[in-house]
């Protein structure tokens, strides 16, 4: 028989009341047996769990009750649930998802029981990080290089992270950060080209096993050539009476500029065309050449210039052709500016110079 600790003390009173009295039972004397209610210490103790952007309480009561949990920021009241319409002594209840990450916040719990005794309990609590499950990457710095990818990114919450390089579906290279951070460089090896787009898909990793990938495109830098070429020193104009009467021309990398249709030097004497010319997407090996054509003509003439970037005679002209050959150390990193002083010695004997640049943009 279960018999509640307070009527065993009510049967034993009765007995010695009994006993040791005129034998009548004073009923009056009897306690009324108490109400069990939440006047005393009425929620168990609370478990709280958070995500990024809710809060989940667990609890007991010790009588059956309605409760209400409220989340605060300050004074001002965010979130609220009250999930039972009926009276019961056990709770789990989840915030609605209208919590800040790692923000800390009041919580307040209110039950009531049957008898409608309030108790109220309070505290604190903090959210979490948003982790990769949710919005994992922040922001991307990529930085321009002619043969590796290079790129700088941001993650909400330490993560780990493994960059994968592909060019239409084919594997070219990797790069990873092994360390849970959440700032990282992904560089991978100078094996790629310059010039070309790559796919990279980067696979983040946070502390908790949740993975976010993130893919872009990313272009390599290209090699771009700069010449510039201060002036032209005649040593043999190619005329015996006087001055030579001169086309000039150059060209980087095949593509031709015209300097000027007329100047006249006679040996010793400069011309200083003072231009710059770029080649971008270069090469590993760059061509600069500037042409010095003599006109000889005498009489009936064809008047044409030559079209051949090599040192030539005809009736009508004479021409010499300076080559330099610009070679990029293949460090991928800038170079110069390297001056240069190259010369040509045909009929038409002259030299060239100026500086030379390699970059990458
Ligand atoms: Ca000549
Ligand atoms: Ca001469
Ligand atoms: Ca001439």
């Amino acid at each position: 028989m279960n018999v509640r600790p307070h009527l065993k003390r009510l049967a034993a009173a009765l007995v010695i009341s009994a006993v040791g009295t005129s034998g009548v039972v004073a009923l009056a004397q009897v306690p009324a047996a108490a109400a069990v209610t939440c006047v005393n210490d009425c929620i168990n103790p609370v478990t709280i769990t958070t995500t990024h952007n809710s809060a989940k309480f667990v609890f007991s009561t010790t009588v059956p009750t309605k409760a209400r949990a409220q989340i605060f920021s300050g004074t001002t009241k965010i979130t609220e649930v009250a999930p039972a319409t009926t009276f019961k002594s056990s709770y789990a209840i989840t915030t609605p998802a209208a919590l800040a990450a790692n923000t800390s916040y009041t919580w307040k719990l209110r039950v009531v029981d049957q008898a409608n005794v309030l108790r109220v309990e309070t505290g604190t609590l903090k959210t979490k990080l948003a982790g990769c499950a949710v919005n994992c990457l922040t922001g991307v710095s990529p930085e321009r290089k002619p043969a590796q990818v290079s790129v700088r990114m941001f993650t909400s919450v330490p993560t780990k992270a493994t960059m994968t390089v592909t060019q239409n579906g084919v594997f070219k290279a990797i790069a990873a950060d092994t360390v849970f951070s959440t700032t990282k460089t992904l560089k991978t090896a100078n094996v790629l080209q310059p010039g070309n787009t790559y796919t990279l898909t980067t696979k983040f990793t946070d502390q908790n096993g949740k993975v976010f990938t993130h893919t872009m495109q990313y272009q390599t830098a290209v090699r771009r050539v700069t010449v510039y070429l201060e002036d032209v020193f005649m040593i043999d104009d190619s005329d015996p009476n006087g001055s030579g009467e001169f086309y000039a021309a150059a060209r980087l990398n095949g593509v031709e500029r015209l300097l000027t249709y007329r100047v006249d030097l006679a040996s010793g004497w400069t011309y200083s065309p003072k231009v710059t010319m770029t080649s971008l997407n270069a090469p590993e090996t760059s061509t600069f050449q500037v042409r010095m054509s003599d006109e000889d003509c005498v009489g009936i003439c064809e008047f044409g210039l030559p079209d051949s970037w090599n040192s030539q005679e005809t009736d009508e002209y004479s021409w010499a052709t300076a080559t330099l050959s610009i070679v990029d150390p293949g460090n991928w990193l800038a170079t110069g500016p390297v001056g240069f002083d190259t010369d040509v010695r045909a009929d038409v004997a002259f030299s060239i110079d100026g500086w030379y640049s390699i970059d990458y943009v």
